[in-house]
């Protein structure tokens, strides 16, 4: 079939929402993606290597909060959504999306294992006029020096038999505000053709499409916004530090600049920062770039700086038990919040772990308290979530509010903890057993 033929028959198929899509890896980026597209009406494939994945989902149990275990299931019934681990679904797919992990190995250095299996795998079913697309985060070149490799040992021709995009998910777990249609969508295309047919599937789901020029630049805009957090992030961690030292708020200070209408963004410094993304992305820039030669500065700083932030307050806590005539190694303390971000289920990088470990390397004894995780293991000590009792809280030489839930009753905790260290500004006014971060 020629290229033209390959290229008219799937944007038919797409437009008319004939093609069949398979979504590679149904965690927080697939599944919803998988959802939205079935929603449409395109027949969806949801292919995953874990059994127990594909069990929940067709049993309406979803582990992905963004998702409705009971949209599931009727998306399954309408025969418009089919979780599978059968990989012969990638054969009979025109659209193929890959939404799987790109981790960090221990040594901060990319973990692209999961990509290259699934790019192998998909090679080994691939046939004509099908359309590929990356969408996990990885480093800039990965689509067209990693994936594209790895495709043609199909013996397909890229550009001609199959197309290869990139298109950076853009998924905020856990948010309203923007939910997956209404975030704007970047793809890169190999070849202007394979851009304008992921721009045809995606714009059936999301309304602002932007198409750039290359796979790269989506790729590295990816890294951009993230990059962008990080450093502003470590920005206000950095003032946090210096505010103190001063003896005035940092948290009304980013007030005030915050009151500048334009050329100010504000951030709030924190315990530290956490999740996949945040200390993850851009270090796989700081990885590309260090093998073409350049040292990203910024971003080793700009790490540098939020991952000392646990034990900044560690140190702060420190010096406020200190004045309350005690120390550390005899310190009962309480961690309030261990997720990495407040209302999400998520330990992955979370700052609380390292604040527990290095509290209980300097003798404290502690415990914790969070509405959404139950049971915690942290350097091999397993311990269960304490009851958020007025007897337990009065029981603590300090309460360290690290992730602020909004489920919390922060009135009840501030009437009954001896004393507080919030490093989310929860409190907002003066009390005296509250000291801020
Ligand atoms: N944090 C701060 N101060 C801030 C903002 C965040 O300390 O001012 C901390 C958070 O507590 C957390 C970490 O940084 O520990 C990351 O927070 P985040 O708000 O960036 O949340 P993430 O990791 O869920 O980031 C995701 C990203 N989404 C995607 O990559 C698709 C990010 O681009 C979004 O901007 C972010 O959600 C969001 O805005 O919620």
């Amino acid at each position: 079939m020629s290229v033209q033929n390959n290229y008219t028959l799937l944007k038919e198929n797409i437009e008319k929402k004939k093609a069949r899509v398979c979504v590679v890896g149904m965690g927080y980026v697939g599944l919803p993606l998988a959802v939205a597209l079935a929603h449409k009406g395109f027949y969806v494939y949801g292919l995953d290597s874990n059994a127990s994945r594909i069990k929940k989902l067709k049993s309406a149990q979803s582990y992905i909060v963004d998702v409705d275990p009971q949209e599931v299931v009727r998306l399954i019934k309408n025969k418009t959504f089919s979780p599978t681990t059968d990989t012969h679904a990638l054969k009979d797919s025109d659209v193929i999306i890959i939404c799987v992990p790109t981790p960090l190995r221990k040594v901060k250095v990319p973990d692209i294992s999961y990509v290259v299996k699934a790019s192998k795998m998909i090679a080994h079913h691939l046939r004509r006029a099908q359309l590929i697309i990356l969408e996990s985060t990885s480093f800039p070149t990965t689509t067209r020096e990693v994936v594209l490799p790895n495709l043609m040992k199909s013996n397909l021709t890229p550009e001609e038999d199959f197309f290869l995009c990139f298109s950076p998910e853009r998924v905020n777990p856990g948010s309203r505000r923007f939910p997956l249609t209404k975030i704007p969508k970047v793809i890169g295309g190999m070849s202007p053709r394979g851009g304008r047919l992921a721009k045809s599937l995606y714009s059936k789901i999301i309304k602002k499409i932007f198409l750039a020029s290359c796979p790269e630049i989506a790729e590295t805009s990816k890294l951009l916004e993230n990059t962008f957090r990080l450093v502003n992030i470590a920005l206000a961690n950095e003032f946090a530090i210096v505010c103190s030292k001063l003896g005035i708020s940092v948290w009304e200070v980013i007030d005030a600049a915050a009151t500048k209408p334009f050329g100010f963004m504000p951030f709030y410094p924190g315990p530290g920062t956490g999740g996949h993304c945040i200390p993850c992305d851009p270090l796989y820039l700081s990885w590309k770039a260090k093998k073409l030669g350049f040292s990203t500065r910024m971003i080793d700083l700009a790490s540098q700086v939020n991952h000392c932030m646990p034990h900044y307050v560690v140190q702060r806590v420190s010096s406020v038990i200190k004045a309350q005539g005690t120390s550390l190694n005899k310190a009962d303390i309480l961690i309030l919040g261990v997720t990495y971000k407040k209302n999400v289920k998520d330990l992955r990088e979370s700052p609380a772990l390292d604040l527990i470990e290095e509290l209980r390397r300097r003798g404290a004894h502690v415990d914790y308290f969070d509405p959404l995780i139950p049971y915690l293991k942290v350097g091999g000590i397993d311990s269960k979530r304490i009851a958020l009792t007025k007897r337990a809280l009065r029981r603590y030489t300090c309460v360290i509010l690290v992730t602020d839930h909004t489920s919390l009753d922060y009135s009840f905790i501030q009437s009954h903890a001896r004393l507080i260290f919030d490093t989310r500004r929860v409190y907002r006014k003066r009390y005296d057993n509250v000291r801020m971060l």
